[in-house]
């Protein structure tokens, strides 16, 4: 599936809870959100493969992948696009052996020692971060910077996307760092409007 990372929206199940998670999705991705990724640290496997089966059928048609969070065994049983993965989260050509050759396979990096010891050939792309400190993940690696950022990203060995605390206003400092793109929570899950809030990543300089 094709691979854009320049609006990557990752989901957060109490961000998500005023508009709704299929709700929310639909909303990002008509005002540009090119990537989605179902995170919840504590839904069961059955909850998720629910709630990823309900975004693909929201998802259909628009050529917006779906990305899941951590569990391989729910990417596989609910058929989505690809999965991400933390540098605890389990071993990447495993996962990529029981994925298949289609699905997308993203792996997060925080630090120059952790890019050094990655292989990347299962792998098609890394989230690099967090830019900055953020309430949406807890007991986050100390913030990048975007300085940090633009070094981690000139030694990726695969496309990079940005993550942590990034809103509309970074765009333009975190597509100069040579990443793809941004990844998001919390400026787009939670906003009044979740389709303009997408859509301001694209608009403001
Ligand atoms: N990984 C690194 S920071 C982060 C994740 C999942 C949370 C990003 O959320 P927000 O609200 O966009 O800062
Ligand atoms: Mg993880």
């Amino acid at each position: 599936m094709r691979l854009d990372l320049s609006l990557y929206l990752v989901t957060d199940p109490g961000l998500c809870d005023g508009h709704g998670l299929v709700e929310t999705v639909v909303a990002a991705v008509r005002g540009g959100v090119t990537l989605v990724q179902l995170r919840d640290k504590h839904a069961s496997d059955a909850e998720l493969i629910d709630q990823a089966r309900r975004l693909k059928v929201a998802l259909a048609g628009s050529g917006v992948p779906l990305i899941i969070n951590d569990r391989l065994e729910v990417a596989l049983a609910a058929e989505a696009d690809g999965l991400h993965l933390g540098q605890d989260d389990g071993d990447v050509a495993a996962a990529r052996t029981a994925l298949g050759e289609r699905a997308l396979l993203g792996l997060s990096v925080q630090t120059h020692e952790q890019l050094a010891r990655l292989d990347p050939g299962p792998l098609d792309y890394l989230g690099l971060g967090p830019v900055f400190a953020t309430h949406s993940k807890h007991d986050h690696a100390s913030p990048l910077g975007v300085d940090g950022l633009t070094s981690l990203v000139a030694a990726s060995p695969l496309p990079a996307v940005a993550i942590g605390g990034l809103k509309a206003e970074h765009a333009g400092a975190v597509r100069s760092s040579g990443a793809r793109g941004l990844a998001v929570i919390s400026a787009i899950c939670g906003q009044p409007d979740p389709e303009a809030a997408a859509r301001a990543f694209f608009t403001r300089r």
